[in-house]
């Protein structure tokens, strides 16, 4: 039976890029899905230990993910540190992982930057635990923005070993399950993760840099949209936005190495529900002067009552206290039921 499972680190503030690639897809695959949403608060660890707010930023992202719409009584909504569980099954991917397929990962190597030595053991294992978060569902499909494709790509290698070197035992046991490896049927314990990485924003880059991802870390605020900006805020930053001289192009080809034309269109298309296609006919042509204001006028339509409404959510701490410990509980039934099978699998005692 197909499973959602997502997450989102509590580093910061959430922006366009986040909503767009991520939080947006949540809310609508759970009307066709069974969905679990984290808020993977053990990830944000690894490339800076200390945070003084990370109890106030998990709360931020929790009302985010309710304010945008997904219902916490359906779907289970929690944060990761509650159930150990996603530590335990991390262990036991970092055996099954390489320490080469973790050098290969590109966001560890923007994240260490040069001075790879000095990063934490946490960073280069990043992809183990974000493995285990996923597996320890075992979820079928991972909404994310395009930068994770390559995180999710090692779960699946994670998997595909993890169910190879115990091939017998799980068949011993009697608990695997039919998966299709290409053409072949196989028996394993883990599925095979597929990615959701898709529409017209699946990586919205930054406000001031059409080559760098929109990010939380950014130190410029006016490379990103938040989540919590007002409306004169969300208008001043699209104004604001680095452009090129020329007027859009009549056709989307034109976009070729307009890396900052070709974000806003994104946006555009992403906010509006139409394809790239569809604003380049609308748009194309037109200054900047024109589509800066339109592209403002929208995002301050589709934001700001999120903004509203995460602020009314988050005043409710109680409430939002209560959703976490609701849902964790949930999580860690499950939880639970896949390491009793991972610890059999593997030959660990257990009571
Ligand atoms: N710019 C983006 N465009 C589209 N999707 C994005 N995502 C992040 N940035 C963009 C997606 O948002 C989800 C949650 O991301 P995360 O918080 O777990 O970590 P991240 O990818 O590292 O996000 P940031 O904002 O860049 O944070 P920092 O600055 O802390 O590294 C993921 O699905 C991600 O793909």
């Amino acid at each position: 039976k197909p499973l959602v499972f997502s997450g989102v680190q509590p580093t910061g503030n959430l922006h366009l890029g986040n909503y767009l690639g991520a939080i947006r897809k949540f809310v609508s695959l759970q009307n066709e899905h069974d969905c679990i949403y984290c808020v993977v608060d053990m990830h944000s660890i690894t490339a800076q230990l200390v945070h003084e707010d990370l109890a106030s930023q998990t709360r931020s992202i929790t009302a985010a993910y309710l304010a945008c719409g997904i219902d916490p009584t359906k779907h289970i909504v929690f944060n990761q540190s509650r159930v150990m569980q996603h530590a335990e099954l991390a262990w036991i991917f970092n055996c099954v992982a390489r320490i080469g397929w973790m050098n290969r990962m590109t966001q560890f190597k923007d994240k260490a930057g040069k001075d790879r030595e000095n990063a934490s053991l946490g960073l280069l294992a990043y992809p183990s635990l974000m493995a285990a978060d996923i597996l320890l569902y075992r979820a079928t499909h991972v909404p994310v923005g395009d930068d994770q494709k390559q995180h999710i790509e090692l779960t699946r290698d994670i998997a595909i070993k993890f169910n190879n070197d115990f091939s017998h035992r799980i068949a011993d046991l009697g608990i695997g399950v039919e998966l299709m490896m290409g053409e072949e049927k196989v028996n394993g314990f883990f599925p095979l993760t597929e990615p959701m990485i898709e529409g017209p924003a699946t990586r919205v880059m930054s406000l001031r840099d059409g080559s760098k991802k929109m990010s939380k870390s950014d130190p410029s605020d006016l490379s990103r949209i938040n989540l919590t900006d007002d409306a004169d805020t969300i208008s001043k930053k699209i104004r604001k936005a680095r452009t090129d001289p020329e007027a859009l192009p009549s056709e989307l080809a034109g976009l070729k190495d307009r890396p900052e034309a070709d974000n806003l269109i994104g946006i555009y298309a992403a906010l509006s529900d139409q394809t790239r296609e569809a604003v380049i006919t609308e748009y194309g042509g037109q200054q900047f002067s024109v589509f800066k204001p339109a592209l403002a006028d929208l995002a301050v339509e589709k934001l700001a009552p999120i903004a509203s409404e995460m602020r009314r959510i988050q005043a409710d701490t109680a409430y939002v206290d209560a959703v976490l410990k609701d849902g964790g509980e949930r999580a860690r039934t499950i939880a639970e039921g896949t390491m009793k099978q991972v610890r059999q699998i593997i030959g660990f005692l257990q009571d």
